[in-house]
């Protein structure tokens, strides 16, 4: 049986999606980050860069979300859009690794705990950046209904972890400012499959305190010594 190591974060969330939509069995591991629980030896073996998600497919271990993305739909030959649209969904799929996701991820950081200081430069950065991003999606997806081709693929589901943040990222009503990302976002959460994954992790006991210990556990530079 897999082992899906989850918290009920932006990058678990994406794998959540599609292992529902695989329809596969798993067993759902609950990785309590706010307890530090992503630094255990136990689980660096898993996932050496000590965050979630992760999974074990019989013997094969794999971290990080996108990579959990592309593994699962290679392996099952589903979600990876029509062949000479490839160059296009790996574009896709590592820009939302690598900017839709930090750069929200990091501006959502510093609008909330542990960002005090330093902060104007930081957040106007990160709120720029964060927003770019929102409008390159938005102006892409212009007369299409997924993020690549005619056919919904792992790039959805990665941007789908992170835009349904939105309301964290660009506050309340600010996705009215990006009404294609708003149009592509409601298609994705009309999906059956959604419903399951959000269904996840439901019945777990995860800490929702935000203690030192989870200040510790999340912004380790905030305690590191001084050098
Ligand atoms: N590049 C990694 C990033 C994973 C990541 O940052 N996960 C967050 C949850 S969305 C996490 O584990 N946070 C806990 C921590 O930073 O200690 C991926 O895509 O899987």
């Amino acid at each position: 049986m897999i082992k899906f190591y989850f918290h009920h974060t932006p990058n678990p969330m994406k794998v959540a999606l599609l292992l529902e939509e695989l329809g596969l069995s798993y067993e759902v591991v609950p990785l309590d980050t706010f307890k530090g629980e992503q630094h255990s030896q136990d689980y660096l073996a898993v996932n050496p860069n000590g965050k979630a998600p992760a999974l074990e497919d019989h013997g094969t271990r794999v971290f990080d979300s996108n990579a959990i993305l592309l593994y699962l739909a290679e392996k099952h030959s589903a979600f990876l859009g029509a062949p000479d649209e490839r160059a296009e969904m790996l574009s896709w799929l590592f820009w939302i690794a690598s900017g839709l996701g930090p750069f929200s991820g990091q501006w959502v950081h510093f609008q909330t705990a542990g960002a005090n200081e330093g902060g104007d430069y930081a957040k106007r950065r990160y709120k720029y950046e964060a927003e770019r991003h929102y409008g390159v999606l938005d102006r892409h997806l212009v007369g299409r209904d997924f993020v690549v081709g005619n056919s919904y693929t792992i790039a959805d589901m990665a941007a789908w972890g992170w835009v349904d943040r939105h309301a964290r990222v660009l506050g309340p009503d600010g996705i009215d400012a990006f009404p294609e990302v708003k149009r592509w976002y409601s298609g994705v959460n009309a999906r059956p499959a959604v419903e399951r994954a959000r269904a996840i992790g439901t019945d777990l006991r995860l800490k929702t305190t935000f203690d030192e210990e989870t200040a510790r556990a999340l912004f380790p530079s905030n305690f590191a010594a001084a050098s």
